[in-house]
């Protein structure tokens, strides 16, 4: 109810009075009107007008399934939403529910994580109030080959939405990160669990950087927000379904041709580094190279001193020392 309440109130460009919200939900003016009151306890600042109706002025800075669920656009994804104020990572919580039979879409939203992760052990500073960690389960048919591929699709969906609402220019660091000015605004970790031919589920987990002013000493010099680069505080609900919209519609075009044909071009115009030199740090075999871009498999095109072109895949190798960090 609060979260539907929420959703017209967000969806109305100006007033929407007490009477439409009745009709559109079904419900009674005194139902409308307790949650109104209740949102306003919550910290939800609503003008009331007579003859007008409602009006949202402003919401708590909140990342909560309320805050993100009423604002998204989507058709399947979200569709069930589970916040935590703190929790150890919402990967690992998406993960559990997997195992319990949670349905595709299902999203884990917290406001603080005690161990997030980052890949092959790494961690992923989560501080709580200024952050964005979310995760969500897809039960995809697709083959463990083309899992990477998803991850990159979830790059696109963040970079876009980061520019659009923030005005940033936001790019994607090739495999999972999103950079600003060369500093990580943003990590994707994907976590699959699969037979030899079929995935059983996924789970893609983002950490975004959203209003921090300051960092660990650890990660000061790599790290950076979208605070710190536009000067502008974000509504990091508002960010969070952003994402999610733009993934649905991204990861549909993915399903359509099961690779990343129809957004390959859309990719290359926002990868950092593109016809620059890359390192490729394959274990044993160090090389350096110009970046190409991205393939429809969505593997990094890598020109190397001899004229040929490698085709660097995510899973194998990473590539770094181009943006002015090394990560
Ligand atoms: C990543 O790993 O970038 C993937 C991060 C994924 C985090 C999300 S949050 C929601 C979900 N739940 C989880 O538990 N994880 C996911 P990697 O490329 O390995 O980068 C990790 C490195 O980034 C660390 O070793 C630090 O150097 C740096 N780092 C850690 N926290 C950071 C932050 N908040 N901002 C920028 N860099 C950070």
């Amino acid at each position: 109810m609060k979260r539907r309440i929420l959703s017209a109130l967000y969806r109305a460009d100006d007033y929407i009075s007490g009477q439409e919200l009745c009709q559109d939900l079904n419900v009674s003016r005194t139902a409308v009107w307790k949650t109104i009151n209740q949102l306003k306890e919550e910290g939800y600042e609503i003008q009331a007008v007579s003859r007008k109706g409602y009006k949202i002025l402003s919401s708590p800075d909140q990342i909560t399934g309320e805050e993100v669920g009423a604002r998204l656009q989507t058709k399947w994804l979200g569709g069930e939403i589970h916040y935590y104020e703190s929790i150890d990572s919402t990967n690992n919580e998406a993960k559990r529910l997997a195992e319990q039979g949670a349905p595709n879409g299902t999203l884990i939203l917290a406001e603080k994580q005690e161990k997030g992760k980052g890949r092959r052990g790494r961690t992923w500073e989560t501080p709580g109030k200024t952050s964005i960690a979310m995760s969500f389960l897809l039960r995809p048919n697709l083959s463990p080959a083309q899992a990477s591929m998803v991850t990159l699709v979830m790059g696109l969906a963040v970079a876009q939405a980061c520019r659009e609402l923030c005005g940033a220019e936001a790019k994607i660091k090739w495999p999972n990160d999103i950079v600003i000015n060369g500093r990580k605004i943003c990590g994707i970790l994907t976590e699959m669990s699969a037979e030899m031919e079929c995935i059983n589920y996924l789970v893609v987990g983002t950490g975004i950087n959203v209003n921090q002013q300051e960092f660990p000493l650890e990660i000061q010099d790599v790290a950076s927000s979208l605070l710190s680069s536009s000067g502008e505080k974000t509504n990091r609900a508002k960010l969070a379904a952003l994402c999610l919209d733009k993934f649905e519609e991204y990861f549909e075009a993915f399903l359509r041709t099961g690779d990343l044909s129809e957004l390959e071009e859309e990719y290359n115009r926002m990868l950092a580094g593109k016809d620059s030199a890359v390192r490729v740090l394959e274990p044993g075999n160090e090389h350096e190279g110009i970046s190409k871009g991205i393939n429809p498999k969505g593997e990094l095109l890598v020109e190397l001193p001899d004229g040929t072109t490698e085709a660097v895949y995510s899973g194998e190798v990473s590539v770094r020392g181009i943006y002015g960090y090394i990560g």
